[in-house]
C-alpha cells in the first residue's frame, strides 16, 4: 500500500494501490500516517517527498471501504478525526519541507493532502478535482484551510461548490502548484526539488514553516514577534554560523542540518 525508501536524506513516500487509483483505505492510511511519524522522527531525513504509483496521485477516500462503512452503520468523522487529520496536521507542522510530486489525478481528500504539502510538483497529467461535493460531503483533511490560502477565497469556494476538476496548467495559473513537468520528468524533478532542500539549512526551513503556519491566523504584531524568536533560534544554528563564515570568505556555504 506504502512504499517508503531514505536516500541522500529525502525520504519518498509512495502511495502504491494503482489499481484503485491510490485510494485510502483504513490500512493505507494507517500506514501513511506512519511513514510521515517515521520521516519526521529520523535525523537522518531533512525532506520528504510524496508520490502515487500509476496514473493517480491519490483518488482520496477509498469509496468501496467507505460503502461498506456506512452499510455497517459506521460513523462517517471517525476516519477523519483518527486519519486524515493526523495526516495532514504532520505534513504541514515537522520541521522538513514536504514535496509533493502529483503524478495524476488527486482528488477529493487526495487533492487536500497535496495541498497541504509545501511544494507541489504536477505532471503535465495531473488534475485536482474537490470531489467532496459530487459524493454529497463538505472539504476534509485541510482543503478548507489550504485552499483558500492558495488561490484566494472565490476561487476556492468554486473549486469546492463545484467539483470541476482542475488541469495541470490551469492550476499553475491558480497558484495550486509550483511546476508542471512531462510525466516522465516529474518524480525526477520532484527528487530533485526534494534532494537539494535535503542539503539546505533544516532549521530554517523548520522556522519557515512554523511562520507561515502562524503568520495565516495571527496579527502583524505577533507573527512579528515570533519571527524574532525563531530568528534567534536560527542565528544559534551551526548552520548559519558555518553559512555566515562561507559568505565572509566567497566560499559556497554547506548545510548539515543543525
Ligand atoms: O468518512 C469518510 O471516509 C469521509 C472522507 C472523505 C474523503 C474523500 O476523499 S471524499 C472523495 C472521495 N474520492 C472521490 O470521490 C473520487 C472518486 N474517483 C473519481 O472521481 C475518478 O475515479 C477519478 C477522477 C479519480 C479518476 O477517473 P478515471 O476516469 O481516470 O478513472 P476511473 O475509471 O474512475 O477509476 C479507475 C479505477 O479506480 C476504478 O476501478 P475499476 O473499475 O477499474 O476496478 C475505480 O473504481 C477506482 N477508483 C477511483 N477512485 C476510487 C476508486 N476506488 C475506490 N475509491 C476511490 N476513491
Amino acid at each position: 500500500m506504502i512504499r517508503y525508501d531514505v536516500a541522500d536524506a529525502v525520504a519518498t513516500i509512495t502511495l502504491d494501490r494503482p489499481d484503485a487509483m491510490n485510494s485510502l483505505t483504513a490500512e493505507t492510511k494507517q500506514a501513511l500516517l506512519d511513514a510521515l511519524r517515521g520521516a519526521a522522527d529520523d535525523p537522518a531525513v531533512r525532506a520528504v517527498l510524496l508520490t502515487g504509483s500509476g496514473r493517480a496521485f491519490c483518488a482520496g477516500q477509498d469509496l468501496r471501504e467507505h460503502a461498506a462503512n456506512l452499510e455497517a452503520g459506521h460513523g462517517l468523522a471517525d476516519t477523519v478525526r483518527a486519519h486524515y487529520n493526523p495526516i495532514v496536521e504532520l505534513i504541514t507542522t515537522m520541521g522538513k519541507p514536504v514535496v509533493a510530486a502529483v503524478n495524476g489525478v488527486a482528488a477529493g481528500a487526495g487533492a487536500s493532502i497535496a495541498f497541504a504539502c509545501d511544494l507541489r510538483v504536477a505532471s503535465e497529467k495531473a488534475k485536482f478535482a474537490l470531489a467532496f461535493a459530487g459524493i454529497g460531503l463538505a472539504p476534509d483533511s485541510g482543503a478548507s484551510w489550504t485552499l483558500q490560502r492558495l488561490v484566494g477565497r472565490g476561487r476556492a469556494a468554486e473549486l469546492m461548490l463545484l467539483g470541476e476538476p482542475v488541469d495541470a496548467a490551469r492550476a499553475l495559473e491558480l497558484g495550486l502548484v509550483t511546476r508542471v513537468v512531462p510525466p516522465d520528468d516529474v518524480l525526477k524533478t520532484a527528487r530533485e526539488l526534494a534532494g537539494a532542500l535535503a542539503q539546505g539549512p533544516t532549521v530554517a526551513y523548520a522556522a519557515t514553516k512554523r511562520a507561515l503556519a502562524y503568520a495565516a491566523t495571527h496579527a502583524l504584531p505577533d507573527s512579528l514577534a515570533l519571527e524574532a524568536d525563531l530568528q534567534d533560534a536560527c542565528a544559534a544554528s551551526q548552520d548559519h554560523r558555518n553559512a555566515t563564515r562561507a559568505f565572509v570568505a566567497k566560499e559556497r556555504p554547506t548545510f548539515e542540518g543543525r
